[in-house]
C-alpha cells in the first residue's frame, strides 16, 4: 500500500464553515487530534478527523485529553470542531459538563445558525425572524420566533479560562485567538460565525461581506471572556453600521417588516452598549 491519502472534503460554494476550518486548523498546526460530530462536510484541511455522536463530543474530547496526559503527550491538543447544532443544542450537555470540570480541551464551533447538513432546520443558534425549513413564513409564522441563544455567555458562566467569538470576515482576529488558546490550558472555546449561502440564501460571492457586516453592525461582536469575568471587546468601530446592511442581502430575512427590523436594531444597539460598558470596566458580571 502507498502512503495514506486524505480525500479533500466537499463544501458548497462560498461556505463560511469550510473557511473557518481552514483558518483554525492552519493556526493550530499539526500537534492536534481533531474531533468531529455530525455536521456539514468541512474537512478541507488535512487534519484527520476522529468522530463520534453529537452527545459524545464532550466525553470523547475529555478521554483524548486525559489519555494524552497519561502517556505524557500534553504537547498534543484535543480539539473539537463542531457545528452550532452540536454545540448549542444536541451536544450541549456533554460540553457543559466538560466545561464545568475544566477539562484541558479546545472546542471550536463553526456557527452557521441552523442544522445545515440535514436541510436548514432551526437550531438554538438561529436568529430571531430567520426563515428556516422548520420556521416557515406565512400568515401564522414570521420565521423563528425566539432569539439566538447567547452561547458564549452561557459557557463563560461556567467560569472557564477562555471563551471567544470570531468571524470568518476577520481572519487575523480569528487566527490570533486560536494562537492565544494554544498558550493556555483548561477549557477553551471559540465560536466562529460562518455564513452559509445555501441556508441564509445569498449570493455565494458575498460570504465575507456578510460576515463583516454582522460584526460591524453589532449583530455578532468580537470579544473574549477569561475565567467568566475578564472581558475584552476586540473590534470597536466608532459607529455601528445599521443592521439592514447585514439583513438585506439575505433572503432568509426578506419577509421582515419595518417593525421587525427595528426590533433587531434595538436589540443590537442595546447589547452593544452593554458590551462597551463591560469593555471599559474590563469586567463582566455574570
Ligand atoms: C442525536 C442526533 N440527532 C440528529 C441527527 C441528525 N443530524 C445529523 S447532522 C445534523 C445537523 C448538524 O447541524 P450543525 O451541528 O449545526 O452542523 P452543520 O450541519 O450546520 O454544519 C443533524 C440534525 C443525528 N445525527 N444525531
Amino acid at each position: 500500500m502507498g502512503e495514506l491519502t486524505i480525500t479533500p472534503g466537499s463544501a458548497c460554494q462560498g461556505c463560511g464553515a469550510a473557511l473557518a476550518a481552514r483558518l483554525a486548523f492552519k493556526a493550530l498546526g499539526s500537534n492536534v487530534i481533531r474531533h468531529g460530530i455530525p455536521c456539514c462536510p468541512d474537512s478541507t484541511t488535512k487534519t484527520p478527523r476522529f468522530s463520534t455522536v453529537f452527545e459524545g463530543g464532550g466525553a470523547q474530547l475529555t478521554g483524548t485529553s486525559r489519555g494524552l496526559k497519561a502517556i505524557g503527550r500534553e504537547d498534543v491538543m484535543a480539539v473539537g470542531f463542531y457545528g452550532d447544532g452540536g454545540t448549542y443544542d444536541i451536544g450541549f450537555q456533554g460540553l457543559s459538563a466538560a466545561a464545568e470540570r475544566n477539562e484541558n480541551i479546545m472546542v471550536i464551533t463553526k456557527d452557521n445558525e441552523a442544522y445545515m447538513n440535514t436541510g436548514n432546520q432551526r437550531s438554538g443558534a438561529t436568529p430571531k425572524y430567520a426563515r428556516t425549513s422548520t420556521n416557515p413564513v406565512g400568515p401564522r409564522s414570521r420565521g423563528k420566533p425566539r432569539p439566538k441563544k447567547n452561547i458564549p455567555f452561557i459557557f463563560a458562566a461556567h467560569y472557564v479560562p477562555y471563551v471567544g467569538t470570531a468571524s470568518v470576515g476577520f481572519p487575523e482576529d480569528l487566527i490570533s485567538k486560536v494562537n492565544y488558546m494554544k498558550t493556555i490550558k483548561g477549557f477553551r472555546m471559540l465560536i466562529i460565525q460562518s455564513p452559509c449561502p445555501v441556508g441564509w440564501r445569498y449570493d455565494p460571492a458575498k460570504t465575507i461581506e456578510i460576515a463583516r457586516a454582522s460584526v460591524q453592525s453589532g449583530i455578532w461582536p468580537l470579544y473574549e471572556i477569561m475565567d467568566g469575568k475578564t472581558f475584552k471587546l476586540n473590534y470597536k468601530p466608532k459607529e455601528l453600521k445599521p443592521v439592514t446592511e447585514y439583513l438585506t442581502p439575505q433572503a432568509r430575512f426578506r419577509h421582515m417588516t419595518e417593525e421587525e427590523v427595528a426590533d433587531i436594531q434595538e436589540t443590537a444597539t442595546a447589547s452593544w452598549e452593554n458590551l462597551l460598558k463591560a469593555d471599559e470596566m474590563g469586567r463582566l458580571i455574570i
